[in-house]
């Protein structure tokens, strides 16, 4: 299992220093690569956004040759969720109520170690369908 305190603990003082917003609908094409930072044996990539208390968030990771796992933290690096294959094939998506205002932060890591490649990451507020696609997913296990 990833070491998840350790992880999201070392980047407390940054996420503190940054501005509470609402939340704001992202796309992000990322890439993991060698020279990221590891947690165990599985690459990581990190994300900030803020939040109000009430939000529904849906957070998806998607990629061709990654199997997608993501990590969902508070400030204060207390593990909130996390997800593997709750979007389509092997990707994720995670819909969460954020107990409270202020900055969260997104793990994007793999399912598998060591693997390394692009995905593209997308978080905005959760739509009914989201919600739908989550639990569909859940029936397939
Ligand atoms: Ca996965």
């Amino acid at each position: 299992m990833m070491q998840r305190w350790g992880l999201a603990g070392a980047l407390g003082v940054w996420l503190w220093a940054c501005p509470v917003g609402a939340l704001e609908s992202r796309t992000v094409q990322g890439e993991l690569t060698a020279d990221d930072e590891k947690a165990g044996d599985r690459f990581v990539d990190l994300y900030q956004f803020s939040g109000q208390a009430g939000d529904k968030v849906a957070i998806e990771a998607r990629s061709k040759n990654l199997d997608t796992f993501i990590f969902l933290f508070d400030s204060t690096s207390e593990d909130l969720a996390t997800d593997n294959n709750s979007s389509d094939g092997t990707n994720s998506l995670l819909v969460f109520e954020l107990p409270k205002t202020g900055q969260y932060l997104i793990a994007v890591s793999t399912a598998v170690p060591n693997q390394l490649g692009k995905y593209e990451l997308s978080w905005r507020t959760a739509t009914q369908v989201d919600q739908w696609r989550v639990e569909a997913s859940q029936f397939n296990l």
